[in-house]
């Protein structure tokens, strides 16, 4: 829904807020502006370490309040935007003077406020935080991943920002069309990741492993990474499994006037004590579905060492669930005999067949660099099993699971592939 337009956009911006009365808002182009602050927390500190600031406004001449995004979008001029942002962002910076001195300050600004002549200098920047008692250190500043310009002068910004002590976050990653590259472009220090991410994972173990793989990669990648939008037990609970760093969202506090840091602590100590109770028991329900997989291929190492063939060794592991085919590499990750299939097929299943028709000929295959064949050579004569990946045989995901084992003098690592 939006309100009738406000005519004060046209009238000319100024420079610079106007701080008027409580020194707690201030006023720009016909709006009074406010801090809102909502709290971020560290789940290992077990503590706010943060707050991102967001503005609000209400219409001066009507008094009715108007949502930021439809506030922004009245602005979007490239000047009066670049106006807007620069008063939100001294706004923020007044409201949240004289508070936390040892948590960040979390600061959204639209990359063109950064990179425009129109926008805050590096000095003025310097200034504004020496006025209000702010070290740089305490300020993130939060680029939405969306509007990153590739534009020479913003990427200096940003290096200057940096130069001065502030860190630089990328906002909303994963909502999209997110591209890593903008992760090595930015080197944020913080990865914020959409609230997309964590519906999606709460209700979706693929979506959940995927999401975990996520903050391991942006991890190597050097970034710390926050989790936006957590609204539910359950997803406070995907944040703590998917091993980030920090939280933000309802269910731990909502944007208020002041810094409400401890108010979420409670909510805090909840996801870490379903964590206790649940994780070790998530992990171990793993184990048990995976146990009659374990057991069947150690079954197989032994009768094939005893001079079985691959069908009658790989019997039993091919007759449980999801089970699909046997193979047979040397320490080289070579195929040494042909694969046993369910059912005793010879083949493929068909599903696959046509359209990954290339990937069909296996026999000059070397498979030594597979996760089950790593983890077979690194503790012999013990099941080992994957997690499910994408498999080149067939198209589908699948785990394996394998074992390397002495057959005459020679070293050779059984696999079992089975289907989810
Ligand atoms: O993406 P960004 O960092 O700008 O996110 C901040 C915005 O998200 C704010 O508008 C804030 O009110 C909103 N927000 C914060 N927490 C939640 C949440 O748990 N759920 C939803 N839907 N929005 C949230
Ligand atoms: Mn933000």
């Amino acid at each position: 829904m939006t309100s009738a337009p406000d005519p004060t956009p046209d009238a000319p911006a100024p420079a610079s807020p106007r701080v008027a009365g409580s020194p707690a808002t201030s006023e720009y182009a016909g709006y009074r502006l406010a801090s809102h602050f909502q709290p971020i927390y560290s789940l290992t500190h077990h503590r706010a370490v943060g707050h991102e600031a967001l503005l609000r406004a209400t219409s001066l001449a009507t008094g009715a309040p108007v949502p930021p995004m439809e506030l922004f979008a009245r602005f979007d001029g490239d000047d009066t935007r670049v106006g807007l942002d620069c008063a939100a962002l001294l706004q923020h910076l007044a409201a949240y003077a004289g508070k936390e001195a040892d948590e960040w300050l979390f600061l959204n600004v639209h990359p063109r406020s950064l990179a425009s002549l129109e926008g805050p200098t590096i000095r003025e920047i310097a200034d504004a935080l020496a006025a209000h008692g702010l070290r740089p250190g305490q300020v993130v500043i939060e680029v939405l991943e969306s509007t990153l310009p590739d534009d020479a002068g913003f990427d200096r910004r940003i290096d200057e920002l940096r130069e001065l002590g502030c860190l630089v976050s990328l906002d909303d990653f994963g909502a999209g069309h997110s591209n890593f590259d903008r992760v090595f472009g930015l080197r944020p220090e913080i990865v914020k990741l959409d609230r997309s991410v964590v519906v999606r994972a709460e209700v979706d173990a693929h979506a959940r492993r995927i999401a975990s793989q996520m903050v391991s990669l942006l991890h190597e990648c050097g970034c710390l990474v926050l989790m936006e939008g957590i609204e539910t037990d359950e997803g406070a609970y995907t944040a703590l499994r998917c091993d980030v760093d920090f939280v933000q969202g309802y269910h731990f506090g909502r944007p208020a006037p002041g810094l409400a840091g401890g108010a979420g602590l409670h909510a805090l100590r909840a996801a870490w004590d379903r964590y206790d109770r649940q994780s070790a028991s998530d992990d171990r329900l793993w184990q048990e579905q995976m146990s009659p997989y374990k057991q069947s291929i150690e079954l197989a190492s032994v009768l094939l060492a005893g001079g079985a063939t691959m069908e009658e060794a790989c019997r039993r592991f091919l007759s449980q669930p999801g089970a699909a085919m046997c193979y047979l590499l040397d320490k080289q990750g070579r195929q040494v005999v042909t694969n046993a299939f369910r059912d005793g097929q010879s083949h493929q299943p068909m599903e696959s067949a046509e359209r990954f028709a290339p990937l069909r000929d296996t026999r000059q295959a070397r498979w030594s660099r597979r996760a089950y064949f790593r983890g077979a050579e690194a503790q012999p004569n013990i099941a080992q099993v994957t997690r499910p990946y994408m498999t080149l045989q067939g198209w589908r995901m699948c785990f394996t699971v394998s074992i390397q084992f002495d057959m005459g003098g020679r070293t050779l690592i059984l696999c079992g592939d089975a289907s989810l």
